[in-house]
C-alpha cells in the first residue's frame, strides 16, 4: 500500500466524519413531516421549514434528559438551522406555540450510536 493512498484515505475518512447529521422537520397545521425517523449520533442539523400560515417553532428532548434544545419562532415560510450534538437515544420533538402539541404537531426520532 502506499502511503499517499493511506494518507488520502484517512483525510477523506475524517472529513466524512466531521459532517454533521441532517434532518429536516416540515410543519403544518397542525403536524411535523420528517425527512428520516432516524440519525447518527454526533454534530448534527435539524432544519425547521415552516410549510404552514402560522408561526411555529421545534424544541426536541431526549427521553430521560433534562434539557430542551428549541428554534426560535420560524414565521410562515421562512426556515431555521438548529445546530447541535445529539447523543444516542430516543427523543421527542414538538411545537411549543399554544396548544399545538395536542393538536398533533409531534413526533419521535431515533438516534443511534
Ligand atoms: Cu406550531
Amino acid at each position: 500500500m502506499k502511503l499517499a493512498a493511506v494518507v488520502a484515505g484517512a483525510l477523506v475518512a475524517s472529513l466524512h466524519a466531521a459532517a454533521p447529521a441532517r434532518l429536516q422537520v416540515t410543519a403544518h397545521e397542525f403536524s411535523f413531516g420528517l425527512s428520516r425517523a432516524s440519525l447518527k449520533a454526533g454534530p448534527a442539523i435539524v432544519e425547521l421549514v415552516n410549510f404552514g400560515e402560522d408561526p411555529h417553532d421545534l424544541r426536541l428532548q431526549r427521553v430521560g434528559a433534562r434539557h430542551i434544545a428549541g428554534t426560535p419562532l420560524v414565521q410562515a415560510g421562512d426556515h431555521y438551522d438548529l445546530s447541535l450534538r445529539l447523543a444516542p437515544g430516543k427523543y421527542v420533538l414538538w411545537c411549543s406555540v399554544a396548544d399545538h402539541r395536542a393538536r398533533g404537531m409531534h413526533a419521535t426520532i431515533v438516534v443511534r450510536r
